[in-house]
């Protein structure tokens, strides 16, 4: 077998002590808090399509990556073999428990439905032979329903049912592969599902159309016996300008509407929450709320620039006020922290590759420390419960019961004291989350 990654071996848990870009310093995968495996807690994922399937290009120039596989003359199922015996050799020198494709990804589209599906049974019997092997098991499968020009105008919100039937074809078979390889969920991103303008849009159409595209791949799940989550990954634009996924409280809503909300769960992108004008902390703690948290797509944007830059995530104190959500809601069950994340444009060394992803996990790992130390410290819950503490009293147990009509608390006001303010102290509780950082060991 040629290994791509020459030179790189096992990457291992060195401590913060530790100057080796090739070590972790905080993810030790056996290391236990509150009661599970640092493994178990983060569950982390390798994209294949930013780290196997990019060159590097952008819309000014060219591919700069080293990624032989993707070069234009081999014979496409050669590239896709020798693409996935890198993937897979990288997965497990990282030791990265799970992996994430979408269809076109592994395989080469042919040049009709035939061939295409062909050609991904032909390299899902391989994966499967790899996760063998290796152990690797598969976090999520997803097709690519944005990439093709068929696909211009939307795939189940498409105004041509002919769209709407290949894009439901290429789920099913999609779908069939990820239960084949065992996959824990199956994600749907609406990449196209939207708008450009609304001159030549019909809106509600277009939503009923993916409310039925949705039943139907829920049905399909049931159909075949797949275990895994159906998860949607929300996303307010790009590369339409208005997507329909907009956010998680606007998928709830959806879901609701199409009687889906104990069938499909989110799967929560930090960059697309920032995209959408929250925060991630935001978007996971809506979910959890709404009974839909599933996964998360661990990456970050860039304060100054609006669109999806799929860096390697960094910010501790982002990561750590989103995984104190995570926990809150209970921690992942199907879902896990996948890296759709992509090195820069300039990052070329085939180390490069094993050193962002180091850097995403050691952010994850020492994040998922300070939560469960905010978390078992109580120090914010007190103050929460204190906070609230007059709900559980007469007058608010009594509005929430709906005992208590607005006629009556008009008669109460006129001899109820004044309400007494009482400090927010946000400052402090944010010195709460700085303080526990600091102290994560
Ligand atoms: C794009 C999305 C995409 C999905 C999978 O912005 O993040 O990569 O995760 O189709
Ligand atoms: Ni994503
Ligand atoms: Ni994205």
């Amino acid at each position: 077998m040629v290994e791509f990654f020459e030179g790189v071996n096992r990457i291992k848990f060195e401590g913060v002590g530790s100057d080796n870009p090739l070590a972790f310093r905080w993810y030790q995968q056996d290391r236990m808090v509150a009661g599970r495996s640092m493994r178990d807690h983060l569950r982390f994922a390798v994209c294949y399509w930013h780290s196997f399937n990019w060159s590097g290009f952008d819309i000014f120039g060219d591919g700069t990556m080293d990624r032989p596989w993707l070069a234009t003359d081999l014979n496409p199922i050669t590239a896709a073999e020798r693409k996935m015996a890198a993937a897979f050799e990288f997965f497990e020198k990282l030791g990265a428990p799970f992996w994430c494709f979408h269809d076109f990804d592994i395989a080469p589209e042919g040049s009709s439905f035939a061939e295409s599906a062909t050609n991904l049974d032909r390299m899902i019997d391989t994966a499967a032979g790899y996760q063998e092997k290796t152990g690797v098991e598969l976090l999520w499968g997803t097709a690519k329903l944005f990439a093709n020009k068929r696909y211009m105008g939307g795939a189940a919100t498409n105004p041509d049912p002919e769209v709407f039937a290949y894009a439901a074809a290429q789920v099913a078979h999609c779908m069939n592969a990820t239960h084949k390889l065992g996959g824990h969920n199956y994600v749907l991103w609406g990449g196209r599902e939207g708008y450009d303008t609304l001159l030549h849009t019909d809106m509600k159409r277009e939503l009923d159309q993916l409310g039925r595209f949705l039943n139907m791949v829920v049905e399909h799940k049931h159909k075949i016996g797949f275990k895994g989550t159906i998860l949607l990954e929300p996303k307010p634009f790009e590369p339409t300008k208005h997507q329909y996924d907009y956010d998680t409280a606007t998928v709830y809503a959806f879901l609701r509407q199409h009687g889906l909300e104990n069938e499909i769960k989110v799967n929560i992108e930090v960059n697309h929450a920032t995209l959408s004008g929250h925060d991630f902390a935001h978007e996971v703690a809506t979910a959890v709320n709404c009974g839909i948290f599933g996964s998360i797509d661990a990456n970050a944007g860039d304060d100054r620039l609006g669109w999806d830059l799929d860096r390697f995530p960094v910010s501790v104190e982002q990561m750590t006020l989103g995984m104190l959500e995570i926990l809150r809601g209970g921690g992942f069950t199907t879902g896990g922290l996948n890296f759709d994340s992509k090195l820069r444009r300039q990052s070329i060394a085939r180390d490069d590759l094993f050193i962002g992803h180091i850097g995403g996990m050691d952010t994850m790992a020492r994040s998922l420390l300070a939560a469960a130390s905010i978390i078992e410290s109580g120090d914010l819950d007190h103050f929460v419960a204190e906070r609230y503490a007059g709900w559980n009293d007469t007058l608010g147990a009594a509005i929430m019961k709906g005992t208590i009509s607005l006629a009556d608390l008009r008669e109460r006001a006129a001899t109820a004291a004044e309400p007494q303010p009482r400090s927010g102290r946000q400052e402090m509780l944010e010195n709460v989350v700085a303080r526990h950082i600091e102290r994560t060991v």
